[in-house]
């Protein structure tokens, strides 16, 4: 039977592996000849939000403007990753607030800060620390935590395999797949 359209809407601190389980689960997809697609930073914010940057008013434009675009990919029937920080409430509060309740699914990729500090793939919470990067998440701009998310993910206890399959279970047990 064919899958139901939704948004696996990622947030979490920049390091937590949102894109990585975003791009996991959409291989997934494929492999299942289910229509999906990722929104990440690398697709949105050097073009359609290459205006934007990082101050809590153009986040929140981001934010917007990902939602608008998923909402697009939703009614065109695909199942949309979106990997981005997303650190207000407010804001996937009301990106939520646009789609079916059952269209909106939250996941949180929570990583302590120490261990996303720790990893560090691009040394840009380093260059926060110095304070070369201004309004960095986690250090000097802030992130709420979701509090009812439908899914969390550990993923400094979880493998990248093991936090695909905790989604792939609940998209099964709620027929999206
Ligand atoms: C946070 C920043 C910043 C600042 C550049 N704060 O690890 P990355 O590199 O690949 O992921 C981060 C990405 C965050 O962009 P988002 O569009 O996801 O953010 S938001 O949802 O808050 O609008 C990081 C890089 O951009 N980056 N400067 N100051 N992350």
């Amino acid at each position: 039977s064919g899958a139901k359209s939704c948004v696996l809407w990622f947030t979490g601190l920049s390091g937590s592996g949102k894109s990585t389980l975003a791009n996991a689960i959409n291989l997934e997809l494929f492999r299942r000849n289910l229509a999906g697609y990722v929104l990440d930073g690398d697709n949105v914010r050097h073009g359609l939000n290459a205006d934007l940057g990082f101050s809590d008013e153009d986040r929140v434009e981001n934010i917007r403007r990902i939602g608008e675009v998923s909402k697009l990919f939703v009614d065109a029937g695909v199942i949309v990753s979106t990997a981005f920080i997303s650190p207000f409430r407010e804001d996937r509060h009301l990106v939520r607030e646009r789609f079916k309740e059952e269209e909106f699914i939250e996941i949180y990729v929570e990583c302590p800060l120490h261990a996303c500090e720790e990893r560090d793939v691009k040394g840009l919470y380093k260059k926060a620390r110095e304070g070369t990067i201004p309004n960095f998440t986690g250090i000097s701009s802030p992130y709420e935590p979701p509090t009812q998310p439908e899914i969390t993910i550990n993923t400094d206890v979880l493998s990248v395999e093991e936090g695909v399959l905790k989604i792939v279970q609940y998209l099964d047990q709620h027929n999206y797949i």
